[in-house]
Formats: structure tokens, C-alpha cells, sequence
């Protein structure tokens, strides 16, 4: 494999793919293991040397971005303009002067046979990070490019845009616990912590307490929801099972009581349920595996409006058609099914499967897999985990089309058949904008656009190397209340525990479980199949409920927000005074119409979006997660928040974050929207 060859290289490194399998092998102890990645970008592979190791990279406490800028004078961002193979010359463009000084536009750097390797590792567009100048040494150069930390110098000090490199940093030392990311998110971190905007923790500030058992099944446990069912505004809990369905109304204190019978739901058994006000007449409905339990005063009453659906996997509500009535969606055996809201109560369901384009192969027709909804460049779209991964993106005309990719996620079941790949939508890449995670058994991808094309970025997350040994699904939602969306996948097998990745910003992730008892319980060891989140307590942080598969049901009460109290603030970490300092805003969005989908965006005064949640996301395992948004701002302030419904409608409304704590958004409220466009009604 030859050296790199193209323009516009992709800025994230290493790629995933066959990366992603040699992370589960030993670092490399002294020599290099290169390993080549094609991207194929405008036509041309590009191609990355990876060096094993870095990725495995243990994050390190005491050496952390922000400790490189109190050793170093001067931080520069750059882009790689020109490689000279040849002569072994790297001429970097800087396009930014983070920290010190430095009047050059232009550097050059020189390798040596030495380090050659890092020279190859590198493409044209890339971004490489440098420090230069340590406080103890003048010419110390420290620079991070693919993935790799290297060393330099700066021999004349009257040329100081004449570097020479003097070594690349090898397998998974402490350099490499700086961060081993993207080069352009660390970039972008640097100049956060110039702004003192940075939040990049490096010990995980998480805390769930030991599990409330709120019943048991003699069955697997399946998809679990919590929604407010009796409208008293706390949050209810629900577990299906083939065994039976089981509801438990919170009261005072938080003791639950089993109102299964009174509801009407003794006979009802499913795997997967959804939550949501089909009717717009104000009464909540339950999906149970595609068939339509419409609520009431007096509870549950099944009915026939939905034609029956074969083969069941997990079926939920979406609005695939973008009216603002919700729509059930299934995954079964044979495929999707689609089957519209007749937007008029009481009225039968139509199969919209064809007319939706979802009865083709192409869309995965014929075949089994998970189904995950979401938005993709502003328009509806649908993850299904079957064949190499679909991502169907709804047209013009609102039909789907498979979105084209190169990309290998691997999405083959397990040996006993256990499917995989349960995706979310979720801002998991970029604050501001909506990444995809796919799971499969022993991994990930993260999907991001990057020019016109489904890119990988699993490769830069660091500690989603190291996944559970079966993954269903995964639930995206920051479970810490630090502003960074999060993931919790579950492991769908007993005997495979789940596993929590804590997204600590710029793209990268942390495994608490590592350092801490984050999650004390048996039902994360014990690996669930059904996860939802809420505020089941509303104080703030979001709690989860695991539909376990010991058939357990479990609550597990989030704890976080006490490590935020009595904290010294004078010899307090950075990033935990972040905390300290961090608000949170509950949003109620009303509906009726429009809300399974809506989009909620939480912006500050310069427009920079600190939060993007989509209502009724996370529910591809089966389960739904309902009842107010809880968003933490790290920067409270004046902010915007703004919700565009279902069908379009977008309601704007000004909030200080610094002082509000609670907000409630309802479709009135577009008369009284400042500058807003008006919405579509
Ligand atoms: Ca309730
Ligand atoms: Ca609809
Ligand atoms: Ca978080
Ligand atoms: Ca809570």
C-alpha cells in the first residue's frame, strides 16, 4: 500500500472497519503495526496508516489537553497543504493561532527515516494540532496528526517555521491518553479552552444508585416504557413481556403499584411498546406489538384499527409521513411495515408499506432486522439493521431510498440467532448535529456526512473500542446531565452484560465502568433487552428503567447530580466545576399533534446549538422513553429554544437558562414567536 495521494482527506482518523477488530488484540509492544484503510473520496482512495494501540489508550489524568497549553507557549491548528514523499517534507497551512504567538503562515516539516511511518500516516486537508515551544525546552515541539502523537524540534530559532520531526509516538503510552481522537475536534477543544468554553472530563462524573425491582417475569423481559399514564405528571412505568404486560403507577414517594388489571391490560403480552396521543384528543394509547390499546378514563381497550402484522420483531410509533398524527412502524421477519394514521379517531390504519417504497428489497423487504427512526439532513429517515445496514432516507415525494455507502457494519446476528444493530439518532459526533450509532455484537459504527458521504468516525471515539460481547440496541441520552449526549446499549443476552459510554465531548467517549462503580446493580451485569429513560424523580438527571433478561424489572434512580454538591470550589478539578456551574431545563413540549418526531434545539446567544433531542427517538429495542426533555447547560444564559413539530410547525421561545428551570412549549404558542419564520399549519 502507497503513501497518500489525494485532496480533501477525510478529517477523522483512524477509520474504522477492519480497525475496529484489531482493537481487541494486544497493543503492539515495540515495533509498528501499520494497518491501511482505503476511504474513497471524489473517486481517489486515500490511505491511512493506523498504528495499533493509540485507541486502546487508557485516558490520562494528568496529561490532558489543557495541561499541553499551561507547558507549551504557542498552539497552532493547521492543515497538511503539501507532502513530499521524496524528500520527506510536510508543508502544513496554519489556519489558527489558538495560545502565543506566531506571525507564519507556512511550516515545513522535515522526517526522518525514523519517521517515515508518521509522514505516510498523514493526508493533504488533514488537520494536525502542534505545541510548540515547552517552557523548560524552546524548541519543543509536540503535534498530533492521524491519530499519533509525535515529536519535534525547531533547530534555528530564527526560523521557527522550520520543524523537524524526531519521533512518533509508539503503542498505547501516556501520550496517547491526551486524546487519540480527531485532530479537528481537538483542535476545536483547544480553542474552547482558550474561550474557557471547554468541557473535556477526564474522570467520569457518573453516579446511578442500586436498582429498585419493581416486578419479575418468568420470561425474558422485553421492551419497557415510562410515560405519565395517569396524567398526575409523574412518569409510569411499563414492561412487556411474552409472559404478560405489567403497569405500575408512581405515587408519593416513589413507590409504585401494580395497576396492570385495573387498566385493562391482565391478558395483554408483547415485546415492544409506544406510548403517544394517536387520537389528538388528549387520551394517551399503547402500541403493544403493533396492536392499538386506545386509553381512556377507565384504561386500555384493545382494538382492531391497526390490520395485523405478522412476524412481529418491535413496532413503535413515528410520523412517517410527516402529518403530525403518529404512524406505527414494524420491524418483523419479512421487513418493514408501515401503517398510516388515518388523522380522524376511531378510524382504521392503512398500509402505507408500498406507497412508502419500504416493500422492496432495497429497503430491506424479505428481511429481518431492527428499526430505528429518526432525521437524516432535515428529512425523515430510518435505520434498519438488515443486510450491510440500511439507511433509508425519505424523498421528495416521501418515499425511502437507501441512502448508498461503502461502509462494513458487520450487522450479522449471533450464533444463536440474537439480531443486532438497533440504531439511534442522536447529536453523538457534534453537538449541533445528528450522527447515527449503529451497534453490532462486539462493536459500533458512527455514521456523520462528511462531502456527500456516510463516513465511519467509530475509529476517533477511543472507548467505544471496548463494547459489550452482544449488543441489541442502543439508547442515546445524556445520562449525566453534563450536556454531552451518551450511550446505553443493551445487551439483549443473558449472560452479557450492557455497557454505558460517557461522551466526554469532541467525539470522544469514556467507559465508566473502568474507574468506577457507575452502575452498582444487577441489572447491568445482568444485561437488559428493554431500556428507557425519563426523570422518574425530577430532580434533574434522567433515570432509567431496564426491562432485564432474567426477566427483572428494574429502576435505576440516577445519582450524578450529588457529586455536583458540597464541592470545594477553590481546589475543585476544571471540568467538575463545570458541573458545579451546570443548569438543567426541563422542556415540556405539548402536542397533541406533531410530537412523536418533533425536534427540540436548545441555541445560545452566539447561535451555537448545546442541545438537539428529537421526541419519541430511542425506541429501535421496543421501548419508549417519554415525558419532558431534560436538557443541562454547561453555560447558562439567554438562550432559544426551538421546537419544530412533527408536521413542520416551529415554535421559537426565548429562556434564561441562568434562572429558568422548567419550560413548557405548546402549539399556540407560534403567535407569540419574536422574528420567528412562520410555521406551517
Ligand atoms: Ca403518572
Ligand atoms: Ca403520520
Ligand atoms: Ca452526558
Ligand atoms: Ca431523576
Amino acid at each position: 500500500m502507497t503513501a497518500t495521494k489525494i485532496n480533501g482527506s477525510p478529517p477523522f482518523s483512524p477509520p474504522s472497519g477492519p480497525t475496529q477488530r484489531l482493537f481487541q488484540e494486544p497493543p503492539a509492544k515495540s515495533k509498528f503495526l501499520a494497518i491501511g484503510s482505503k476511504w474513497l473520496i471524489g473517486g481517489v482512495f486515500a490511505v491511512t496508516l493506523f498504528l495499533a494501540g493509540a485507541a486502546r489508550a487508557v485516558i490520562n489524568p494528568a496529561l490532558q489537553p489543557f495541561h499541553l497549553l499551561e507547558r507549551y507557549k504557542t498552539a497552532l491548528v493547521g492543515t497538511v497543504a503539501s507532502i513530499d514523499e521524496k524528500n520527506r517534507i510536510v508543508t502544513l497551512a496554519i489556519t489558527r493561532v489558538t495560545q502565543g504567538d506566531f506571525a507564519d503562515t507556512k511550516v515545513t516539516l522535515t522526517a526522518s527515516e525514523e519517521t517515515m511511518a508518521g509522514l505516510l500516516s498523514l493526508g493533504t486537508g488533514q488537520t494536525v494540532v502542534a505545541f510548540v515551544g515547552n517552557k523548560r525546552k524552546a524548541d519543543g515541539l509536540l503535534f498530533y496528526g492521524s491519530g499519533i502523537w509525535n515529536h519535534g524540534r525547531l533547530p534555528d530559532a530564527a526560523k521557527p517555521n522550520e520543524w523537524t520531526w524526531t519521533s512518533v509516538e509508539q503503542g498505547n503510552n501516556e501520550l496517547a491518553g491526551i486524546f487519540n481522537g480527531a485532530a479537528d475536534r481537538l483542535a476545536e477543544l483547544l480553542t474552547d479552552v482558550t474561550e474557557r468554553r471547554d468541557y473535556f472530563p477526564f474522570q467520569p462524573y457518573i453516579k446511578f444508585q442500586d436498582d429498585l425491582v419493581l416486578g419479575t417475569f418468568d420470561q425474558t423481559a422485553r421492551g419497557v416504557a415510562l410515560a405519565d399514564l395517569d396524567g398526575d405528571g409523574k412518569l409510569d412505568a411499563i414492561a412487556t413481556s411474552q409472559a404478560g404486560v405489567r403497569v405500575w403507577l408512581q405515587r408519593e414517594g416513589l413507590k409504585f403499584e401494580d395497576a396492570t388489571a385495573a387498566l385493562g391490560l391482565a391478558q395483554a403480552k408483547a415485546s415492544s411498546v409506544a406510548v403517544a396521543d394517536v387520537d389528538c384528543d388528549g387520551h394517551l394509547a399503547l402500541l403493544l406489538d403493533g396492536v392499538l390499546w386506545s386509553g381512556s378514563e377507565m384504561g386500555f381497550v384493545r382494538t382492531d384499527r391497526v390490520p395485523a402484522i405478522g412476524e412481529v420483531i418491535t413496532a413503535t410509533l413515528a410520523d412517517m409521513n410527516g402529518d403530525g398524527w403518529p404512524d406505527v412502524l414494524a420491524a418483523t421477519d419479512k421487513g418493514l411495515r408501515v401503517y398510516l394514521n388515518p388523522a380522524k379517531p376511531g378510524a382504521p390504519f392503512t398500509d402505507a408499506t408500498a406507497q412508502l417504497g419500504l416493500d422492496r428489497e432495497i429497503c430491506g423487504a424479505g428481511l429481518p432486522g431492527l428499526v430505528a427512526a429518526g432525521d437524516w439532513d432535515g428529512r425523515t429517515a430510518l435505520f434498519y439493521s438488515a443486510g450491510k445496514g440500511l439507511l433509508l432516507v425519505a424523498d421528495a415525494k416521501g418515499v425511502f431510498q437507501p441512502r448508498q455507502h461503502d461502509v462494513d457494519m458487520d450487522l450479522r446476528p449471533a450464533a444463536d440467532g440474537q439480531l443486532t444493530g438497533g440504531a439511534a439518532f442522536a447529536p453523538l459526533w457534534q453537538r449541533d448535529a445528528m450522527a447515527l450509532l449503529v451497534p453490532r455484537h462486539a462493536g459500533f459504527s458512527l455514521l456523520m456526512e462528511y462531502k456527500d458521504k456516510l463516513v465511519d468516525v467509530i475509529g476517533s471515539t477511543n472507548e467505544t473500542s471496548e463494547p459489550s460481547d452482544r449488543q441489541l440496541w442502543t439508547l442515546a441520552e445524556d445520562l449525566n446531565a453534563d450536556g454531552e449526549v451518551d450511550i446505553y446499549t443493551a445487551s439483549g443476552s443473558e449472560g452479557s452484560s450492557d455497557v454505558y459510554h460517557m461522551h466526554r465531548g469532541y467525539g470522544s467517549y469514556m467507559r465508566p465502568m473502568k474507574y468506577s462503580r457507575a452502575f452498582p446493580g444487577e441489572g447491568y451485569a445482568t444485561g437488559s433487552w428493554g431500556v428507557a429513560t425519563g426523570d422518574v424523580d425530577g430532580d434533574g438527571a434522567l433515570d432509567l428503567l431496564l426491562g432485564c433478561t432474567d426477566g427483572t424489572v428494574r429502576l435505576v434512580m440516577n445519582n450524578s447530580l450529588s457529586l455536583r454538591k458540597d464541592v470545594d470550589e477553590v481546589s475543585a478539578i476544571r471540568y467538575l466545576l463545570k458541573l458545579v456551574h451546570t443548569k438543567v431545563l426541563r422542556v415540556e413540549v405539548k402536542g397533541p399533534r406533531g410530537l412523536v418526531g418533533a425536534g427540540v434545539t436548545l441555541a445560545d446567544a452566539q447561535g451555537r446549538v448545546v442541545a438537539l433531542r428529537r421526541m419519541g427517538a430511542n425506541s429501535a429495542g421496543g421501548s419508549w422513553s417519554g415525558g419532558p426533555l431534560v436538557l443541562a447547560v454547561r453555560e447558562p444564559g439567554r438562550h432559544m429554544l426551538t421546537v419544530r413539530y412533527s408536521d413542520g410547525l416551529t415554535v421559537r421561545r426565548e429562556v434564561d437558562t441562568a434562572t429558568v428551570s422548567s419550560i413548557t412549549v405548546s402549539r399556540e404558542d407560534t403567535s407569540a414567536n419574536k422574528g420567528a419564520a412562520p410555521g406551517k399549519e
